[in-house]
C-alpha cells in the first residue's frame, strides 16, 4: 500500500516542525504550499511541493496555490469504487490529512490604516477550500486547523497504527468548519461596513439587505445596524437610487421618514409581533404604544364612549375614529405618562384619523402595514420631517430560531410562535366560571418588575390612575387655553394620584388652570375607584402567593389568567374563590426578555 499523504499549507506556522517530523517519521509523505514545504524542507525534513502533483506553479501572487483537481480530488475522494476509479484515470492520490489554518483576515483588518486592498489579498480562497474539502470528507479525511491539536494527533495517529478513529475526525471536521464559518462572518462583516454604509436610513436590496441606524442604544455607540443575512429586510420604503455593480445590484431604499435608531427598530419589531398577534386572536385592528421594548398600552379597535373619548383626549378630533384610531387612542390613553415619546405599531394600514392623533402626540416613529397617502403626508410633516415611519411587510415570516449576542456570547432559541385563543382560556380553576364578559379595556401594566407583587401593584395603581381619570372632576378640570396635551397629562396625573405639591412645582401646576380645583377627596376616590369591575388581568408566569390576587381584586380584576405550577396554586384559587373571581389556569409561560 502506498504512503498516506499529508497536505500542508499554514499561515501561522506554530508547532508545524514538530508536527511534520513526527508525521515525516510515521511514513506520512508529505506536500507543501510554497512557504510551508521550505520553511519544513529547511529543517531537514523531507517534503515535496503542492506543484509537484499539480504539475502547475503556483501563479498571480499566490492567489492560487493549492486550488486544483489534483489536489482536491485527492481530498474529496470517498472510499468507493467510482471515486477510486476516477481517481486512477487522471493519476490522483488519495489525501489523508489536511493541515491548514488561514491568512489572518481578522488581525489585518484591526490594523490602523489597513487599506480595503490589504484586507482583499487577505479574503483565503484556497485555505477555506482545503478546510471545507476535508471536514466534508472526514469519514476518511483528518483535518488539522489549529495547531495545538497537532500533539493530540500524532498521539492518536500513532495508537491509531495509521489513522485515528472516527469521533477524533469528527471533532476535527466540526473544528474546521466552525473556523471557516466564523472567518467568512469576518469578511462579511467588514465588508457590509465597507460598501453597505451609504447614509442615514438606507437599505440595501443586495447581497444582504442592512439599514443604518442613527447610533445603537446610546449616542456614543456607533455605528449601529440592522440586517439579514438571509432574505430581504422586511421593511418596505422608496427607492432612491438603484446601481449595479459587477458583481451585485443593489438597491439603496430609504425609510418612509425619518432615521430609525437602534432602540426604535427593537420597540418596532416587538410591538408589531405584539399587534398582529392581537389582531389574530380577536379579528379586530391592534394598537400598541411602546417604550423601552415594553407596551405601555396595547389595544383592540373597540369604539370609545363621549367619556372614554374624553379621558383619552380625542373628544376634539375633526375626523371620525376609525376601529384602528380608537384602537391607538385607548393605547395611549391607557397610561399617557408611560407612553410619552413611545414607539406606536398598527396592525393595520394607517388611515387619516389615526395619523391625526399620532401626529398632536409627542411620540417617536411609527410601523404599520402601509399607510393612506394622507396619513402619510400628515406623518411625515410631524418633527420637522424626522418622524420615524416605517413600513412592514404584513406577509414577513421571521425565522424559526432567534440568535442574539449578548457580551460576546451568542444565544439561540426557538421563536415563541405560542397562538393565543380562547382554548387557552377553558380551564377555568374557581368557582365562578362565568367568563362570558367582554374584557375590560386591554393594557399593559406592570412590565419588568423582578417582583410578581410588586408588579401586581404596579399594574394595580396604573389601572386605578386610569379609572380615577374618569372621575367628572377629572373630566371637568378647568384648564386654561394654550395648555398643552403633555403637560394635561402631567397635571391630571398629579392630580389622580394625590401627589402632595409645594412651592414653585405647586404653583406651576395651580398656574394651568382657570381656578385652581381642589384637591380629590379620600372619600371621593374611594367612591369612584368602587365602580371599577369587570378588569382582567393576565399574568406571564404563575402567582407565588395569593397577595396578588387580593391586590387585583383591589383594582376590580374579576378576571385572572396565569399559568399554574406555583406550590401556592391551590391558595391563590382559593383567594379567588373568596372574591368571586374567575381564573383560568393557562399552562402557558411567556417571559419575554
Ligand atoms: O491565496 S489563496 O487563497 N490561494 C490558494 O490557492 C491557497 N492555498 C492555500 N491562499 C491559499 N492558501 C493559504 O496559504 C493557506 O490557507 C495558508 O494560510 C497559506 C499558506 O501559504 P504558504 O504555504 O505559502 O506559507
Amino acid at each position: 500500500m502506498s504512503a498516506p499523504i499529508a497536505l500542508l499549507s499554514v499561515y501561522d506556522k506554530s508547532n508545524l516542525l514538530d508536527l511534520a517530523r513526527e508525521l515525516s517519521e510515521q511514513g506520512v509523505r508529505l506536500l507543501g504550499s510554497g512557504g510551508t514545504a521550505k520553511k519544513i524542507r529547511e529543517a531537514g525534513i523531507k517534503i515535496e511541493d503542492v506543484s509537484d502533483i499539480t504539475k502547475a506553479p503556483e501563479m498571480l501572487g499566490g492567489r492560487v496555490k493549492t486550488l486544483h483537481p489534483a489536489v482536491h480530488g485527492g481530498i474529496l475522494a470517498r472510499n468507493i469504487l467510482s471515486d477510486q476509479q476516477d481517481l486512477a484515470a487522471q493519476s490522483i492520490s488519495p489525501i489523508s490529512i489536511v493541515v491548514c489554518n488561514l491568512y489572518p483576515f481578522t488581525s489585518t483588518i484591526a490594523r490602523p490604516n489597513c487599506t480595503l486592498a490589504e484586507a482583499v489579498e487577505e479574503v483565503d480562497i484556497g485555505g477555506v477550500t482545503l478546510l471545507r474539502a476535508a471536514a466534508k470528507n472526514h469519514e476518511r479525511v483528518s483535518v488539522l486547523s489549529d495547531p495545538a491539536d497537532y500533539a493530540d494527533f500524532v498521539k492518536a495517529w500513532k495508537e491509531g497504527e495509521g489513522d485515528v478513529d472516527q469521533a477524533f475526525k469528527s471533532k476535527l471536521a466540526l473544528k474546521a468548519f466552525e473556523m471557516t464559518a466564523e472567518y467568512d462572518s469576518a469578511i462579511s462583516s467588514y465588508f457590509r461596513e465597507k460598501y453597505a454604509d451609504a447614509g442615514k436610513g438606507d437599505l440595501h436590496a443586495g447581497h444582504v439587505q442592512r439599514m443604518a441606524l442613527r447610533y445603537g442604544a446610546n449616542p456614543h455607540q456607533k455605528p449601529a445596524q440592522a440586517f439579514v443575512t438571509e432574505g430581504e429586510l422586511p421593511f418596505k420604503g422608496l427607492y432612491t437610487l438603484s446601481f449595479k455593480s459587477d458583481r451585485h445590484s443593489f438597491r439603496l431604499l430609504t425609510v418612509l421618514s425619518g432615521s430609525p435608531g437602534y432602540i426604535n427598530l427593537l420597540d418596532a419589531l416587538n410591538s408589531w409581533a405584539l399587534v398582529k398577534e392581537l389582531q389574530e386572536a380577536l379579528s379586530l385592528p391592534a394598537a400598541a404604544s411602546f417604550k423601552h421594548v415594553s407596551p405601555a398600552g396595547a389595544a383592540v379597535g373597540v369604539s370609545l364612549s363621549e367619556t372614554e373619548k374624553k379621558v383619552y383626549g380625542v373628544d376634539d378630533l375633526k375626523e371620525p375614529l376609525t376601529p384602528l384610531a380608537a384602537a391607538y387612542a385607548r393605547a395611549r390613553g391607557a397610561d399617557r405618562m408611560s407612553s410619552f415619546g413611545d414607539f406606536i405599531a398598527l396592525s393595520a394600514p394607517c388611515d387619516l384619523a389615526t395619523a391625526r392623533i399620532i401626529s398632536r402626540e409627542v411620540s417617536d416613529g411609527v410601523i404599520a402595514p402601509g399607510y393612506s397617502a394622507e396619513a402619510l403626508e400628515v406623518l411625515s410633516k410631524k418633527k420637522g420631517g424626522k418622524y420615524c415611519v416605517l413600513e412592514i411587510d404584513p406577509n414577513y415570516v421571521p425565522a424559526d430560531t432567534e440568535t442574539r449576542q449578548v457580551y460576546g456570547v451568542y444565544l439561540q432559541q426557538k421563536r415563541n410562535d405560542a397562538k393565543i385563543d380562547a382554548k387557552l382560556f377553558t380551564n377555568i380553576v374557581t368557582k365562578n366560571k362565568n367568563l362570558t364578559h367582554a374584557m375590560a379595556p386591554s393594557s399593559d401594566w406592570g412590565a419588568g418588575q423582578q417582583s410578581r407583587i410588586h408588579c401586581t401593584r404596579l399594574a394595580g395603581s396604573k389601572a386605578d390612575n386610569w379609572w380615577l381619570r374618569h372621575h367628572p372632576r377629572v373630566l371637568a378640570l378647568p384648564f386654561k387655553k394654550g395648555v398643552k396635551r403633555a403637560e394635561k397629562a402631567n397635571a391630571i396625573d398629579l392630580f389622580v394620584t394625590g401627589e402632595v405639591l409645594e412651592g414653585g412645582e405647586k404653583a406651576q401646576w395651580e398656574s394651568l388652570f382657570e381656578e385652581i380645583p381642589a384637591p380629590l377627596t379620600e372619600q371621593e376616590r374611594a367612591d369612584h375607584l368602587k365602580q371599577l369591575d369587570g378588569v382582567a388581568c393576565s399574568s406571564d408566569a404563575f402567582f407565588p402567593f395569593p397577595d396578588n390576587v387580593h391586590r387585583a381584586r383591589k383594582s376590580g380584576v374579576t378576571y385572572l389568567a396565569a399559568p399554574s405550577g406555583s406550590v401556592m396554586d391551590e391558595e391563590c384559587i382559593k383567594a379567588a374563590d373568596e372574591h368571586d373571581m374567575v381564573f383560568a389556569h393557562t399552562s402557558l409561560r411567556l417571559f419575554h426578555h
